[in-house]
Formats: C-alpha cells, sequence, structure tokens
C-alpha cells in the first residue's frame, strides 16, 4: 500500500543517510585540522571543501528542490559547485574553515530529517522525492569515496585503519568462463535510486566472450613489468604510450622498487605487494596495455554487464551477479569495511551463476567503453550529474570498489573517468572474444 511504501521510504532515506554522514564524519575528523583544509595533491579537492559541498548539495536538492526552502547561505553556493572551480583551485578561495563546515553541513542534515520526518509522501511525489533522498546520500557516499582517495594520497602517518579481509584459499577455480552470444537486458528503468545514466532498461546483443573469472592481480601484473611491458611499445595505444613516456610510468601508483622487490604505499603504511590481491591504482593505459600483452582485451561495458547480470537459466537480468538481493558482507567487499581489495577469489557466495567473482566491490574495473547515454536516456535532475561528461574523452568503469557503499552499487551502475586516471580505486579484469 501507499503508506506502507512511504513508511518504508523514510526508514530506507534515513538509513542511509545516517551510514554516509558516519563514514563522512570519520573521514573528516581521523586527522588534524591542517590536513582537512591543506591539498595533497592538486587532483583533489581539501578535504574541507567536500565536506561542505556535501551540505551544499543536500541543501539544494532536498531542502531547496523537495521541501521548497529559501537558500540558507546563498552567497557560498558558488565556492562549492563544482563547475565553477576545478579542483586545483579550490584551496584558494575563501572556503569555510572545518568547524563551520560542519556547523553547515549538521544544520542542513538537522532540517532534512524534519523533513523526512513530516513529508507525506502522496503517490505522485512518492517515486520522485524518494528518488532526490536516494540521491543525495548517493552523492554523499560518492565524495566519501573521493576523500578516501584524498587520504590515499595525503603523506605522513596513517590516519585510518581497517581490518584486512579475511584470508582465503589460494583460487584453483578456472581463470575464465564463456559468456554465451545473443541479447541482454542492459540498464535498468525500474531501479528506484538508479541514476539517469543507468536508465532506460534496453536489450543489447553481445557476442559469445570470453571472460576472466576474477580481478587481474598484482601477481599477474608484476609478470607485465618484469616482461618489459612498460617498455615496449607494442602493448600501449599511441597515446598511452606517449602519456606513459612523458611522465616516466613504469609501475602502478604509489608502488616502488627496493631491491629485488615492490613495495607500496597504503594509507600511510609501506608493505609489499600482495600478490594475490587485485592490482589497484592502474589507469585505462596501463589496463589496455596489459590485455595486449596477455593475448586479450578489455571487456565492453555490455560485456562487463551481462557477465554480472545475465543469468542463462532465465535469459533475464538480475540486480546483482548473485540475483536480486541487497549486498552483504559475504558478497562483495563494499562500504570501505576493509582498506584494500580481497585476495582474488574471495566472495564465492557473490559469484554469477556464470562463475565469475568480485564483479562487485573490491577494485572498479576498466572498461574499453566510452561513456555514452543509452538510447532513450533523459537527463535528470540536472545535467550537471552524466549528461555533460559524455563522449570519447571519458571510460566507464564497472563494479565498485572496495570504498563504494552498497547504496552506491549495483550491476547497472556506471562510473567513468580520464583514461590517465590512477589515483582511483581502479583495476580491471581481460576478455577475449569466442571463436565463432
Ligand atoms: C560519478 C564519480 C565521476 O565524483 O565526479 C559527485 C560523482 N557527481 N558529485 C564525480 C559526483 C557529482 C562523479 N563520478
Ligand atoms: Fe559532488
Amino acid at each position: 500500500s501507499e503508506a506502507l511504501d512511504a513508511e518504508a521510504l523514510r526508514e530506507r532515506a534515513l538509513t542511509t543517510l545516517v551510514t554516509a554522514r558516519e563514514r563522512t564524519t570519520l573521514l573528516t575528523s581521523c586527522v588534524e585540522e591542517p590536513d582537512l583544509t591543506a591539498q595533497h595533491s592538486p587532483l583533489m579537492s581539501p578535504l574541507v571543501w567536500d565536506l561542505a559541498h556535501i551540505g551544499n548539495q543536500e541543501e539544494l536538492w532536498l531542502l531547496r528542490a523537495v521541501a521548497g526552502r529559501d537558500a540558507m547561505r546563498p552567497e557560498i553556493d558558488g565556492l562549492y559547485d563544482a563547475f565553477e572551480h576545478p579542483r586545483s583551485e579550490r584551496p584558494s578561495l575563501p572556503l569555510l574553515p572545518p568547524a563551520e563546515a560542519r556547523a553547515y553541513a549538521a544544520e542542513v542534515r538537522g532540517r532534512v530529517l524534519d523533513v523526512l520526518e513530516s513529508a507525506d509522501f502522496d503517490g505522485t511525489r512518492l517515486t520522485e522525492a524518494g528518488f532526490a533522498f536516494g540521491m543525495v546520500a548517493q552523492h554523499e557516499q560518492q565524495h566519501d569515496e573521493t576523500m578516501l582517495i584524498t587520504h590515499q594520497l595525503r603523506t605522513g602517518p596513517q590516519a585510518l585503519t581497517a581490518p584486512d579481509p579475511e584470508p582465503v584459499p589460494l583460487y584453483t577455480g578456472p581463470s575464465e568462463v564463456l559468456v554465451p552470444g545473443g541479447p541482454f537486458t542492459m540498464g535498468t528503468s525500474g531501479e528506484p535510486w538508479a541514476l539517469d545514466n543507468e536508465k532506460p532498461a534496453h536489450r543489447r546483443e553481445v557476442a559469445a566472450f570470453h571472460i576472466d573469472t576474477t580481478p587481474v592481480t598484482n601477481g599477474a601484473y608484476q609478470a607485465f613489468i618484469a616482461d618489459g611491458g612498460y617498455e615496449d611499445a607494442r602493448w600501449w595505444t599511441p597515446k598511452g604510450w606517449s602519456h606513459i613516456r612523458r611522465h616516466k610510468i613504469v609501475a602502478p601508483l604509489f608502488w616502488h622498487r627496493d631491491g629485488g622487490q615492490w613495495l607500496r604505499r597504503r594509507f600511510g603504511v609501506t608493505e609489499v605487494v600482495p600478490p594475490e590481491e587485485p592490482v589497484l591504482h592502474v589507469c585505462w593505459y596501463e589496463a589496455d596495455a596489459y590485455a595486449r600483452w596477455a593475448g586479450r582485451r578489455l571487456p565492453t561495458e555490455a560485456e562487463w554487464e551481462k557477465a554480472a547480470r545475465f543469468d542463462p537459466a532465465t535469459g533475464g537480468s538480475t540486480r546483482y551477479p548473485w540475483g536480486d538481493a541487497d549486498p552483504t558482507p559475504e558478497h562483495a567487499n563494499l562500504g570501505q569495511r576493509h582498506l584494500r581489495p580481497a585476495p582474488a577469489g574471495s566472495y564465492p557466495a557473490g559469484e554469477s551463476p556464470l562463475g565469475v567473482r568480485q564483479l562487485i566491490g573490491d577494485v572498479w574495473e576498466w572498461t574499453s567503453s566510452d561513456f555514452q547515454p543509452y538510447p532513450g536516456f533523459r537527463a535528470f535532475p540536472y545535467k550537471e550529474y552524466s549528461e555533460v561528461f559524455f563522449g570519447p574523452e571519458h571510460k566507464v568503469l564497472r563494479g565498485g570498489s572496495f570504498a563504494v557503499d552498497p547504496v552506491a552499487c549495483r550491476g547497472t551502475f556506471r562510473n567513468w573517468d580520464y583514461p590517465i586516471r590512477r589515483q582511483i580505486f581502479s583495476g580491471f579484469r581481460t576478455a577475449r572474444t569466442a571463436a565463432a
């Protein structure tokens, strides 16, 4: 019934908003004030910018758009508009200092919870208002991942800790599976909190292909390095080759060589690169070159989604590789429960019907595809979420990393970035076309 739907919506909105704020609070209270206002990399905003931007977007989409309130502090809107100021410029803006940014975000949140409690979501507004709460919770979680990236770029002593994933026996299953050819349903029309770029559901023809059962590991990637992969132009696209030569890139970001072994810096701690863990912090050019060296290629975005959602028993598409149930800790490494991907072959309960593992969680997976709209795409609620980013300059990543909250992760969820980006929690798996 409608009343029940409204109560369920209120409950879900409240839980996801609270979860997001707990994470934002952790990420902005585990370092001292100078670390909140400093720019740890020109690629990132100061943490205190993300904090007030989270509050400002929440004010915009929930207090102003849904509840019809006036702007609380119209003079700060411009500071926190991501399109007005590129990240590199943000530290020089007259940003709210940490205490004020915190107070502003908390004030917005207090008013939002009042709106949520008293709103009577009638049938017509239920879907629309519900989406606005879901979008805002996802937005905050996406910035929490962005802030975690900033933490990884920050130098200095460790500020964040989390237990490591459960050790698992060495994965000995097949290295790839065959995904049969034929049409499947890509995207979604029914998922209430899906973002505009995931919609609408449509049929896609995908020829038979093989795909890796796990993401590519550090061990496998080290073999590429040891084989001279970074010194051999054959494996690289011309743009990729000139990029790695110009920037002297010889290994994933945060790796360095120490005598005979590769070490990496991870959230303030240096460790030996773990061979069974999915490779992290590679750009699209590196993923693409590795795949070519291995005699393979990156999957297209449609192939990735078919591997993740197509159920050969029914011919339909599920929400996740394991079915339609929301993710639990048994299914996938999500939500910053750990500060690293789990070893390849983890989470058997999360595998797809064809036996593909770790499609959701652990590392964002580069695909070969440019970020493009689906047929029938409608920008919603604003063009600057997805539409302005469509085009060949952005490559699609799928599946989500250990730093993605379940609310911002689905079999249909699409992320995108420039092919040079590698501070993000990015890895990949490879594919090959099946013989006809
Ligand atoms: C979807 C991760 C590319 O961080 O630029 C945050 C998400 N959009 N605020 C980004 C987003 C507006 C976006 N990505
Ligand atoms: Fe944002």
